[in-house]
């Protein structure tokens, strides 16, 4: 199967060389097939959905409720659970808003050392408005979660945790299972940012027993603009609505207002309908390649990416070495250069990679460095593309010697 002919952008040249996009958990790139979709529904179906009883306002909104069905059964949850939002940042900051409602005084919200600002900042700032405190678990030499540490952090007072399943800069995958035990002995709630990990492994949400989990579209294929906010039913139905508008009433009087049923009272507001049409094209178009295989190729490229770059002299990995538990995402500082430098060098051959913190200063001042490159694969990488990375690299630093 040659994948890369899916992707009509990877067909391009970059400076005069073959594109070779190694940024993929920036955003991946679009198939074919999803950009049919989307030509396919506005040539076709386009209206509004929920408001019209015309032909093209069922189809689009029989397409829209198709796309929640889609998602579900991809990460084995309930239709009623799945939250359409403009993605792992609206999704985690609805949380904050709606649950951070019922924070008290001293309770304690439990975040990591590795969180993404998208699960930290709304936290922070919903903590300071009710007096709530911010905990962090550290990390360990090896890029970790300190489970042991957490182990001391979780207490009584925890009310929420909030953690990565994969970081963004190292590539770690969290111990999510042991972590949602720990939180339910004691009686708090366990979200899950699975903006990197949904995209390249099989999630499943009632396996991992978390109680929220967010990620988004543009990261696995889809468009921008659509992401999920998954949530166990019982829970969605005791939280108030993060915003209020069409789409998610059942009745307005002069004095109360009563919501709509699951999901449609958190999706106020005309939806992205176009999004949720391409994220389940996109769901489709990985199932037809099998999740495994694309779980199986990205590991074997990561493996092989670590050791041609471990052999580079002065290149430090920041993530851990070994395959287990790690994504196909490598972080990597040069000794004597500045990320956006090298990023600049490998922009002139063609090549696509990520330079600076990552929206992830916590975890940058906990390594004591500025920034990294990052290099981040997908289905549509090869041996080749990381080859020419490497070749990229050493002319980087030749330059710069
Ligand atoms: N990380 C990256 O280059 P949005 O932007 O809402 O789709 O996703 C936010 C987000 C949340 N959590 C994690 C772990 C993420 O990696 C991201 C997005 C991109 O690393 C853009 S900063």
């Amino acid at each position: 199967m040659n994948i890369k002919q899916d992707f009509p952008i990877l067909k391009q040249k970059i400076h005069g060389k073959e594109l070779i996009y190694l940024d993929n958990s920036a955003t991946t790139q679009k198939p074919k097939q999803v950009i049919q979709a989307l030509k396919d529904y506005y040539e076709r179906d386009n209206a509004n959905v929920h408001r019209g009883v015309h032909e093209l306002s069922m189809r689009a909104s029989m397409a829209y409720e198709n796309a929640h069905q889609v998602v579900a059964d991809f990460i084995n949850a309930d239709f009623e659970e799945i939250i359409f939002t403009k993605g792992t940042t609206e999704s985690l900051n609805t949380l904050a808003y709606s649950l951070g409602r019922t924070l008290k005084k001293d309770d304690e919200i439990l975040l990591s050392e590795m969180e993404h600002h998208s699960n930290f900042v709304p936290w922070q700032q919903i903590a300071k408005e009710k007096g709530a405190k911010i905990k962090c678990i550290p990390l360990t030499k090896d890029f970790r979660l300190d489970m042991k540490a957490a182990e001391k952090l979780i207490t009584k007072k925890t009310k929420i945790i909030s953690i990565t399943h994969c970081s963004n800069v190292l590539g770690t995958i969290n111990p999510i299972k042991e972590l949602a035990k720990k939180a339910h002995n004691m009686g708090a709630l366990l979200i899950v940012d699975a903006a990197q990990s949904v995209p390249h492994m099989k999630v499943d949400i009632r396996d991992l027993d978390c109680d929220f989990l967010a990620f988004s579209g543009h990261k696995m294929f889809a468009p921008t603009g659509i992401g999920v906010l998954y949530g166990k039913k019982k829970l969605l139905e005791t939280l108030q609505p993060f915003q209020y508008g069409g789409g998610m009433i059942q009745e307005v009087t002069l004095e109360k207002t009563t919501w709509k049923e699951l999901p449609w009272k958190f999706e106020a507001g005309t939806p992205n309908i176009e999004g949720a049409i391409g994220l389940a094209k996109a769901i489709e178009y990985i199932n037809t390649i099998g999740m495994k295989n694309i779980e199986k190729h990205n590991q074997e490229l990561t493996a092989y990416a670590i050791k041609q770059l471990s052999a580079i002299k002065n290149l430090t990995i920041i993530g851990p070495k070994e395959n287990k538990d790690r994504a196909a995402v490598i972080s990597f500082t040069l000794e004597g250069l500045h990320p956006h430098d090298v990023g600049e060098i490998l922009n002139q051959e063609g090549i696509a990679i990520r330079g600076g913190n990552h929206c992830a200063m916590p975890l940058m001042t906990s390594l004591k460095i500025n920034g990294t490159n990052r290099a981040s694969f997908h289905i549509y990488n090869n041996k080749q593309d990381i080859d020419a990375l490497v070749k990229a690299i050493q002319k980087a630093q030749d330059i710069f010697k």
